[in-house]
């Protein structure tokens, strides 16, 4: 049982998503992600177990992205192997069976469609247990607001790609701080840095999803 739910991790870390996908080469022909956890469940392996061992997984493949050991491909396949595992324990978490660590709302903020990095951010989030509100690109600071209304408790983060619009993300830090002086806001970015993060208002500046994930569960 420990084999199949190890092997599961090793998936997510090595980015095999189902015996049909090609990469990586070593793994060819084998189940992937999807089909072992289908299989973990069908012999009642308890959810929370499979998500654990998903969990430290993530943590591996994000610690060697921070350490530039792998780059944004491997991270990709990481975490689409993790989005076929999540599938599958999804209804456990509508059940209540497992508990999400707490609401992350995210987006990328007014006038900048950059989504890549935003999107590895609230795979990897997703991954580490937290249930993740992805409001999209060009993200208003009202629709932020709106949302925080709506899931009290929740932590914020902000994305920016472009200096131009790192000027938006700093007055959507200020008016959700204005509002809600109590809801975490934490910033990332390619031109961003502590600094910048820290000028604007900001709980907290990650420099990647790891380090995201990292504050996320230190806050
Ligand atoms: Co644009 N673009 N782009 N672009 N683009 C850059 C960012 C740029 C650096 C290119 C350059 O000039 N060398 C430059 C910005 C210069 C600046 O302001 N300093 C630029 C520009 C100027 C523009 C346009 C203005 C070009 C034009 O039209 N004249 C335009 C702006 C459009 C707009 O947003 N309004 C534009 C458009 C585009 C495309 C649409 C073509 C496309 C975006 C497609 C998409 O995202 N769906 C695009 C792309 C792809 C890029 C580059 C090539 C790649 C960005 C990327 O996805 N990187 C980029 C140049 C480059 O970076 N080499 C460039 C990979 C991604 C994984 O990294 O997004 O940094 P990144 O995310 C990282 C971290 O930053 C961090 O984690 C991620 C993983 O490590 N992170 C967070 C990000 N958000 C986080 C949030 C967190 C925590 C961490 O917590 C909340």
């Amino acid at each position: 049982m420990n084999e199949l739910v190890e092997k599961i991790g090793n998936c997510i870390e090595f980015g095999k998503i189902n015996k049909a996908s090609p990469y990586p080469q070593t793994m060819q022909g084998q189940d992937g992600a999807d089909e072992l956890t289908k299989e973990a469940l069908d012999a009642a392996v308890e959810p929370d177990i499979i998500l654990e061992a998903c969990n430290a997984a993530m943590q591996r493949i994000g610690d060697k992205f921070s350490r530039n050991e792998v780059f944004v491909p491997e991270l990709l396949m990481a975490a689409k192997a993790m989005t076929a595992v999540m599938g599958h324990l999804k209804p456990f978490f509508q059940s209540g069976t497992i508990k999400a660590k707490g609401k992350f709302i995210l987006g990328t903020v007014a006038g900048d469609l950059h989504d890549i990095g935003k999107n590895l951010v609230g795979m990897v989030v997703e991954g580490n247990g937290w249930e993740v509100i992805d409001l999209g690109t060009d993200v208003k600071s009202q629709k932020f607001i709106d949302s925080i209304k709506a899931n009290p408790g929740c932590t914020v983060g902000l994305s920016a790609l472009l200096t131009t619009t790192m000027i938006n993300m700093s007055k959507t830090v200020k008016e959700i701080k204005t509002q809600f002086p109590n809801t975490t806001v934490i910033v990332g970015g390619a031109p961003l840095n502590l600094k910048a993060a820290q000028e604007m208002g900001a709980d907290g500046y990650a420099h990647d999803p790891q380090s995201a994930v990292a504050l996320l569960n230190n806050f």
